[in-house]
């Protein structure tokens, strides 16, 4: 009995301390508070259905984000879904995906949309923010956004990275492709995945097939 329960509250203490907050856009739901269904690990969105928050106007060119992070390192994946009531992300933000280090707040400025992928004025639209850790299991949050030719990019005081530092991995052998995604005031080191040593291939491989939600 009591080394159940201590195995319970480390288990219960361990997904505490793993999960993350988004918060730019604003999130669907605060999908941290207890005396809810919804949980992080429920692919899409930790189970909370579209329209339970608030809409955020985001620029047609693609908008900032900020996100708190408490792991000492955790992959980060960004993917949208276009309509009012979303489930279906297949549009990568983060064709060079993320490895976010420290116990903090990220802010990226800017996330360019694909340049094949053009919105309106009034494109309604989903966010779903990824990260995997290094047991491979994955955390997804969303935010539901409105394209708007009037919005604007977060900037100075209102996009502060704290103690969170971000390197871009490259999934292609070539480290040719530019991130002009990820213009942040300290820029993104950027490194080719395929030419590190040392890198657990098979969580990578886990993060992408997690990331990209293809049979969850
Ligand atoms: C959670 O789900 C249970 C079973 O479906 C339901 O009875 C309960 O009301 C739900 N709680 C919340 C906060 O939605
Ligand atoms: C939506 O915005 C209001 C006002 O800023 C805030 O009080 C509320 O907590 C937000 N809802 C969510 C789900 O974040
Ligand atoms: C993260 O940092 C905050 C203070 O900045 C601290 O309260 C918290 O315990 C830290 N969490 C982890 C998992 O290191
Ligand atoms: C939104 O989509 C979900 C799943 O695709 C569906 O269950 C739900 O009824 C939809 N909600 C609205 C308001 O259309
Ligand atoms: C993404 O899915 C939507 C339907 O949800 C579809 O209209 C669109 O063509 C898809 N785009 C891509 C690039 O797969
Ligand atoms: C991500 O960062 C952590 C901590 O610095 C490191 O151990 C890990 O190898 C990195 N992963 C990749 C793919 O670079
Ligand atoms: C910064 O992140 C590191 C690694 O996760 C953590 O040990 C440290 O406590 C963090 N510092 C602050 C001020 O949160
Ligand atoms: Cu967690």
């Amino acid at each position: 009995m009591v080394a159940a329960a201590t195995v319970l509250l480390l288990a219960t203490a361990q997904l505490a301390t793993a999960h993350f907050a988004l918060d730019y856009p604003d999130w669907r739901a605060n999908t941290l508070t207890s005396g809810t269904n919804y949980s992080q690990w429920i692919y899409p969105c930790g189970g909370v259905p579209g329209n339970s928050g608030n809409r955020t106007d985001w620029p047609l060119s693609g908008g900032s984000l900020i996100l708190e992070l408490h792991h000492p390192w955790t992959y980060v994946f960004v993917n949208l879904g276009l309509g009012a009531n979303v489930s279906n992300f297949n549009y990568t933000l983060t064709p060079n995906f993320w490895n976010a280090t420290g116990n903090g707040t990220l802010c990226v400025p800017e996330i360019k949309l694909p340049a094949e992928l053009k919105v309106d004025d009034g494109t309604q639209a989903s966010v779903q923010v990824v990260t995997v850790g290094e047991s491979g299991s994955a955390l997804y949050n969303c935010a539901d956004i409105t394209f708007r030719s009037s919005a604007k990019a977060l900037a100075g005081d209102q996009c502060k990275t704290n103690n969170v530092t971000l390197t871009e991995i490259t999934q292609q052998s070539s480290s040719s492709s530019s991130p002009t995604s990820t213009s942040s005031s300290q820029p993104p080191k950027s490194t080719s995945a395929a030419s590190l040593a040392g890198v657990n291939v098979a969580v990578l491989g886990l993060a992408v097939v997690f990331a990209y939600g293809m049979s969850l």
